[in-house]
């Protein structure tokens, strides 16, 4: 009988996202994707090489470090933006580094939301698959993106359907997940204390204001965790909500953002773009910590309404209040079922997995 080969491991190499050093908060999902796709791709015996701007850092993982300026972040651009490289691009140096080693690797793994990896794509022997971490953000960049799924059909990755659904190319797109959650690092809160969690960058796309808006006008404590990406916007949200009940905790690492996050009665997830997945909400689940959030983008597919959240209007600051007078109404357990079972970083790993070895073959 001849047993069947176990599929050869592979040598992955992940590209990182070029707006900020692994680690510092600025590539917002992107730094949890990277990190929980090496450690679950190690786990199952596969080589893992991970280039990144330097001063990353993610714990035990080995990084290359690269040098050079970061790349403005596309969803603060126009989208008739022109394509834009500072004067030393990382992102250009790190595609370089690539280039250098890639015979090392059986594939690449980008998470740029940039042009140049789309464009450099038929210029490398080895497949690369491009994890679009947004919806639409730039026209230039969407007609980069669109060349490449169509010519090296299968190798583009979105973490939903909404989400591709931003692309007129979307038919053309694989999902693919925005990450998964390793329930182990985890700690599941039944009782919660009052109070309630925003988790993300603080930057005008995510709306902040009005999780503070819901936190003021139901009188709970909000617990604000996240990168200050842009400080006037938060400087503004404190001038129009002097006595908003809001606590910020800061960039927390994932073992001190659980701790803070699971007592929390809820997690408000507030975004006013189209949240390509939201990382938040699965890393809330496996706290036990039910999502209420905008129906927009990601988290509509990820929250199953009633269940283990609550999907309210868009852009509704009282359909907040009322879904955050309902979150009693949701078994904390259920979450945490959902973050052991489908929103599991083991999940992910066999979608990403299979997605891999089907472009290497
Ligand atoms: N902008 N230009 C650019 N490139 C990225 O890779 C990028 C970005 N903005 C945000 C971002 N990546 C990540 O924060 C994603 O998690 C959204």
């Amino acid at each position: 009988m001849n047993i069947p080969s176990s599929p050869r491991k592979l040598k992955v190499l992940i590209l990182s996202t070029p707006v900020g050093a692994l680690g510092s908060g600025l590539g917002g999902g992107v730094e949890l994707t990277i990190a929980n796709l090496a450690r679950e791709l190690q786990s199952r015996g596969h080589t893992i090489e991970i280039v990144a701007p330097a001063g990353s850092y993610l714990g035990d993982l080995s990084i290359v470090q690269v040098p050079g300026e970061l790349q403005l972040t596309a969803q603060t651009q126009e989208q008739a933006a022109a394509i834009v490289m500072p004067s030393d691009p990382v992102l250009a140096n790190m595609w370089a580094k690539a280039r250098n080693i890639q015979h090392d690797y059986d594939i690449i793994f980008n998470t740029a939301f940039d042009w140049l990896p789309f464009y450099l794509t038929p210029f490398f022997d080895r497949p690369i698959a491009h994890f679009v971490s947004m919806g639409s953000q730039i026209a230039a960049i969407d007609l980069a993106i669109e060349r490449v799924a169509i010519d090296y059909p299968g190798t583009i990755g979105v973490c939903t359907r909404t989400q591709a659904e931003t692309f007129r190319f979307a038919d053309l797109c694989t999902v693919v997940g925005g990450s998964g959650v390793d329930p182990a690092v985890y700690e599941y809160c039944k009782h919660p204390e009052p109070a309630l969690a925003w988790l993300g960058r603080i930057s005008p796309e995510k709306a902040l204001e009005d999780a503070v808006a819901a936190a003021q006008r139901t009188g709970i404590k909000l617990k604000i965790m996240g990168k200050i990406q842009d400080a006037a916007y938060w400087e503004q949200i404190q001038r129009d909500y002097p006595t908003a009940p809001i606590e910020y905790l800061g960039f927390l690492p994932t073992h001190e953002l659980q701790q803070a996050l699971g007592t929390c009665q809820g997690l408000l997830m507030t975004p006013r773009w189209v949240e390509a997945f939201g990382n938040v909400a699965i890393e809330s689940f496996a706290c036990g910590v039910p999502v209420i959030a905008y129906r927009r983008g990601g988290p509509a597919e990820i929250i199953t309404d009633g269940k283990t959240g609550f999907l309210v209007e868009p852009d509704s600051i009282e359909g907040l209040v009322t879904a955050i007078g309902r979150l009693d109404e949701i078994d904390r357990a259920d979450c945490r079922h959902a973050a052991e079972t489908v929103f599991s970083q083991a999940a992910w790993g066999n979608v990403m997995e299979s997605w891999f070895y089907r472009l290497v073959e």
